[in-house]
């Protein structure tokens, strides 16, 4: 009944018992005992571990503040709570995954739509669809990849743009494979072009928008002539896209895509894509408001106010980098900040449910960040990269073997709950975290006996306890208590109250306020552009060392076109050498048609470095090591396709 799932798991779902029964779990805490990285540690008690780390984040906050200490995770269930904590202690440093992730899109829809992300719909109206960069079929969501499969059966079209032909690819009715970097020419091609040959909606432009001048003005110059020798697809394909997308709207989307990291112009990019989607009156057809994961609904145990905080944040957030919400954050660049003291010198770092050492472009960067901490803690569930370079280890219990806070969507609030007794000594994130909190003497602010009282006083407006839901897994809001109604008539959360094609807050801020062209870097000669994507059987980093899946995967390789492979005396199945600015790794070749000449790839989430990881360990390389850190200077994405690499034979 989840409306994420549909009652359908996608290759991790069905592996996720491998998850639990990884022989490499760690399953009791665990303090170091050797060099930091040399994985010497030994076992430790809840009591001694919690004590330890506590004691060395108290030792931290004493000397040199709170804001010494930096808090990071990735979105997760028990997130709430690790956010407690940080706001507790009163350090401003939160590390997300959001700018190594989707920031360019984030911050376009906020500067346009004044929401994060509106939510695409894909009923029977939909009868197109341009995809950019957004490999649906492979890094997948669950309910969206399953909507778009449903819509290819009944017939959309789809144009999909990407220099690689992936599974979506082999899906779409159109692949279009663009030079990277330049999507931002295609969509501006086709904002001239909707734009000059007057196809867009007239009535809803007027009525809902601001800014439809600027833009129109702008992009005159833009012209499909103009983008095609930029994207390598021909001016007569731009335009004939422009025109059926106009045709199929208000039935037709241009996705806003999710990792959008891609060029430090991916922020233009985005822009321009809610623009085409704002002019052609798409809203209330194609995309709404999205529902919130936090209800005013449920109740939350009492606390009392937060410290203020008064230091400034090690990320440039808000002082570099204003457009970006202080809960989404810029993580690449917190190393710099620690690296050079600026504005202060950091000494501890809190991590959950996340792998900086591998998530982060340029692993040495992060490696050398590390070594300077005085004190390193992470909650994981085995020896991930991050972990092994901990000074203590916190292990949470699997998500099959504990409780989380309940999980609001829609009209349903949907439970996670333990379904085996937890192996070992891995305890909940609310467990860990409220010890945490005691022990740090902001016990105030965790008041809740265990994970059931948590979890009843989330559903005590509801006038119904756990127990209630443990065999059907969800509740339903009730009528006295709505999640809340859709207004009839959309508004916007703009300074305007519109859609704003145009942002004052932008130009304001020494921005441009529409999309303007910005040249992306290019490849030198004998450079490749450095694609990384997803793929359907791993999670990011974190699965890698699941038997199941890893039985079924092959030897991750450097996807490289065949032609320019055998151009250059390369035959699938050696061992090249790739090198980038800041690094370089030994990788066996796939020579492939799927990719253009100027590009390869690679898949990310290998190359670990940790030896507590026994199936993973010695598989494949890590991009993270060539990856050079770019950041967007509106959104604060990092910037993953500017890596320009050096193929040779190893
Ligand atoms: N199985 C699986 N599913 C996942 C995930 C996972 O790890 N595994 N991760 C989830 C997460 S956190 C996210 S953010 C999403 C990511 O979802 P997506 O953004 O769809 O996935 P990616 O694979 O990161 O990138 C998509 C494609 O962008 C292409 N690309 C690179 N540079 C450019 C460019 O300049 N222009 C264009 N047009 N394309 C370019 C790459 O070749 C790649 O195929 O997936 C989610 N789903
Ligand atoms: N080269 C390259 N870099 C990228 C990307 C890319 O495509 N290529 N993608 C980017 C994107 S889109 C994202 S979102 C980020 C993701 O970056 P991260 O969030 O840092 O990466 P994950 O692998 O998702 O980290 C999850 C960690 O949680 C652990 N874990 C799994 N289950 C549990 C559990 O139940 N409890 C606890 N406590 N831990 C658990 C895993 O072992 C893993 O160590 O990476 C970004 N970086
Ligand atoms: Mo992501």
């Amino acid at each position: 009944d989840n409306p994420h799932s549909q009652g359908n798991l996608c290759p991790r779902g069905q592996s996720g018992l491998m998850n639990t029964y990884d022989p490499d779990r760690v399953l009791t805490p665990l303090i170091r005992v050797g060099k930091r990285g040399e994985g010497k540690f030994r076992k430790a008690s809840w009591e001694e571990a919690l004590d330890f780390t506590a004691s060395k984040m108290k030792e931290i906050k004493d000397k040199y503040g709170p804001e010494a200490m930096v808090f990071s995770s990735t979105h997760n269930l028990s997130q709430v709570q690790f956010e407690n904590l940080l706001y507790a202690y009163g350090s401003p440093n939160y590390g997300t995954q959001r700018s190594l992730c989707f920031n360019a899109m984030i911050v376009a829809n906020l500067t346009t739509y004044g929401m994060e992300e509106p939510e695409r719909i894909y009923d029977e109206k939909l009868k197109y669809i341009i995809l950019t960069g957004r490999n649906l079929m492979e890094a997948i969501s669950t309910s969206e990849t399953s909507a778009l499969s449903h819509a290819i059966d009944r017939g959309v079209k789809v144009v999909y743009l990407d220099p690689r032909y992936t599974k979506t690819a082999s899906k779409a009715t159109e692949w279009l494979p663009i030079k990277p970097g330049n999507d931002l020419a295609f969509h501006l091609a086709l904002l001239n072009t909707i734009i000059g040959e007057g196809l867009y909606n007239k009535q809803f432009v007027e009525k809902y928008t601001v800014g439809f001048d600027q833009v129109t003005q702008e992009v005159t110059k833009y012209t499909p002539e103009w983008a095609e020798p930029l994207t390598g697809i021909p001016a007569d394909t731009i335009r004939r896209i422009a025109r059926e997308f106009a045709a199929a709207a208000p039935n037709a989307l241009a996705h806003n895509g999710w990792r959008t990291s891609n060029f430090v112009n991916s922020f233009q990019t985005e822009r321009a894509i809610t623009i085409l989607n704002a002019i052609v009156g798409n809203w209330g057809t194609t995309l709404k408001t999205a529902g919130s994961e936090e209800s005013a609904a449920l109740g939350a145990p009492p606390q009392p106010a937060y410290p203020r905080v008064s230091a400034l944040r090690l990320d440039g957030v808000p002082w570099k980098y204003p457009f970006v919400p202080l809960k989404i954050g810029v993580f690449q660049e917190l190393r710099n900040g620690i690296l050079a003291a600026d504005p202060y010198q950091a000494h501890g770092w809190f991590i959950a449910r996340q792998n900086p050492i591998l998530s982060l472009p340029d692993r040495q960067k992060t490696l050398k960040v590390f070594s300077q901490m005085d004190f390193i803690a992470t909650v994981d569930i085995i020896m991930n990269d991050t972990a092994w370079f901990s000074d203590v280890i916190l292990p949470e219990a699997s998500y099959l073997e504990r409780y989380d806070p309940l999980l609001p969507i829609g009209d349903k609030v949907f439970l996670r709950q333990p379904v085996i007794e937890p192996q070992g000594e891995g305890k909940s994130a609310l467990w860990i975290y409220k010890q945490l909190g005691e022990r740090l003497g902001l016990g105030d602010y965790f008041q809740y006996k265990d994970e059931e009282d948590y979890i009843n006083q989330q559903l005590a407006p509801l006038g119904i306890k756990v127990d209630d839901i443990k065999a059907k897994g969800y509740a339903e809001f009730s009528e006295e208590n709505p999640v809340g109604e859709e207004s009839a008539e959309p508004t916007w959360n703009t300074a305007s109250g519109k859609i704003e094609l145009y942002s004052d807050a932008l130009t304001k801020s020494g921005f441009p306020g529409i999309p303007v062209w910005e040249e992306p870097p290019q490849p030198a000669n004998g450079q490749y552009y450095l694609l990384t994507g997803k793929v359907a059987q791993y999670t990011q980093f974190g699965t890698q060392n699941n038997q199941l899946l890893h039985k079924y995967s092959d030897e991750p390789r450097l996807w490289m076109n065949a032609r320019v492979a055998s151009q250059r005396g390369l035959a699938d199945g050696d061992w090249v050498n790739v090198t980038s600015e800041v690094g370089n790794i030994n990788i066996l070749l796939h020579a492939t048609e799927a990719i253009r000449p100027d590009c390869v790839y690679m898949t990310p989430g290998f190359g670990h470095l940790s030896k507590g990881l026994t199936t993973a360990f010695g598989v494949g390389a890590s991009d993270s090591v060539l990856h050079v850190t770019y950041t967007d200077p509106i959104s604060g994405g990092q910037a993953l396709s500017q890596t320009f690499v050096t193929v040779k034979k190893a």
